[in-house]
């Protein structure tokens, strides 16, 4: 299962966005008993292509993509000691496959900010430090390592001249993210886990009071986004955690009321799925409709396997047609048959985002 971290300083408002996008209900600060396990949450990845597609069947089951988020509990750093955020959490940045970033924007006195002031460019820089020293010192370890040794390999050469490489960019304070890999150099980087490497996605955690006013530090973290190519999504933290306490049509309600025309979590959910450069295809029929998660570029015979190994295995061919066409001709197969947008693809045919798609098998 893949998993989002959710990371940033203490008391950004992690474990609210957590919630907003969970609904699990964990603990804020202060009320937090100060215990150290992670909250984790599955969740269905909201798709209204997906609702249709339970419209149209009315299936016995009906089964939706999921991703996981992880919030880590009980950080604590003392920046005048020199404290870092500490190995529990480099540990859970590198077990995370994509990085959701919480920025505090919001002003609460009851909350003390970890440096003393709200500041979300300073704030976002100190978590992307963290990350930096901690993929440097997984590269430093490495290349001692090599560097003892007599002689070295020509396989050990190419590595030590690539994680010098490496090194070089980060010691200018720039995440691996930003190196221009060959797909070689980025598969023998992949046993590293480096942190720097993973995809991140930045919420800045506003006030509900600070709405359509000018949020001081906004615009300079809208800025180092876009500079850094990150999305970033704004939250109303605080208020979007109690909207997603609410029952469904109680949720309707206030957001009619708040002129909010989707959650904060439909979007943030979303957004991680194509972060984690994710896509979904569907099986569709009166037993089950489901939608199952495959990583872009993927092939026909990969949809198969997720589906089973012998699918895999007996592979035929893949009947498919897209969600677009099926609606677009009156979600009859019949008809997208006739019209030949229903095709029979081979192993190798690469699948698109809401194809609905049926293998044909022998074993
Ligand atoms: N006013 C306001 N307060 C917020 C907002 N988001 C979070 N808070 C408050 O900030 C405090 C800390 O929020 P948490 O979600 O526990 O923060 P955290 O990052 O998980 O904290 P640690 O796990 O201790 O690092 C809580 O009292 C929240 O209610 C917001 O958007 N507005
Ligand atoms: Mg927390």
């Amino acid at each position: 299962m893949l998993k989002c971290g959710i990371i940033g300083l203490p008391l950004s408002g992690k474990s609210t966005v957590f919630n907003v996008v969970t609904r699990a209900g964990a603990e804020v600060k202060p009320y937090a008993s100060g215990r150290t396990e992670p909250n984790r949450a599955m969740v269905h990845v909201p798709d209204s292509r997906f609702d249709r597609l339970v419209q149209i069947f009315e299936p016995k089951k009906e089964t939706p993509a999921t991703v996981e988020f992880v919030d880590l509990a009980g950080l604590s750093r003392n920046a005048s000691k020199g404290e870092g955020l500490g190995n529990a959490f480099l540990s859970f940045v590198s077990e995370s496959d994509a990085l959701i970033h919480v920025v505090r924007l919001f002003e609460n006195d009851d909350v003390p900010h970890p440096e003393g002031s709200i500041d979300p460019v300073r704030d976002w820089n100190i978590v992307e430090m963290e990350l930096i020293f901690r993929d440097l010192g997984v590269i430093e370890n490495r290349l001692a390592r090599i560097e003892s040794k007599k002689k070295n390999t020509p396989a050990e050469e190419t590595e030590r001249a690539l994680l010098e490489r490496c090194q070089a960019h980060l010691l200018e304070e720039r995440p691996l993210r930003e190196l221009t890999l060959s797909d070689e150099e980025g598969r023998s980087l992949s046993g590293f886990a480096f942190v720097t490497l993973k995809p991140e996605l930045i919420v800045a955690n506003l006030d509900e009071s600070q709405t359509g006013v000018d949020v001081p530090g906004l615009s300079a973290l809208k800025g180092l986004a876009e500079e850094k190519a990150i999305r970033l999504v704004p939250v109303f933290g605080k208020m979007e955690m109690e909207l997603s306490e609410l029952a469904d049509d109680e949720q309707v309600e206030f957001m009619k009321d708040l002129g909010v025309e989707e959650p904060g979590r439909n979007r943030l959910i979303g957004e991680a799925y194509r972060l984690l450069g994710l896509m979904s295809f569907f099986t569709t029929g009166k037993d089950e409709v489901r939608a199952w998660t495959l990583h872009e570029g993927d092939r026909a015979i990969d949809a198969a396997g997720a589906i089973h190994s012998d699918l895999a295995r007996g592979f035929i061919r893949a009947q498919v047609v897209s969600y677009a066409d099926f609606i677009a001709h009156d979600a009859s197969l019949a008809k997208c048959r006739e019209k030949g947008v229903l095709r029979l693809e081979g192993k190798e045919y690469p699948v698109v985002d809401g194809d609905m798609i049926e293998i044909r098998f022998n074993v």
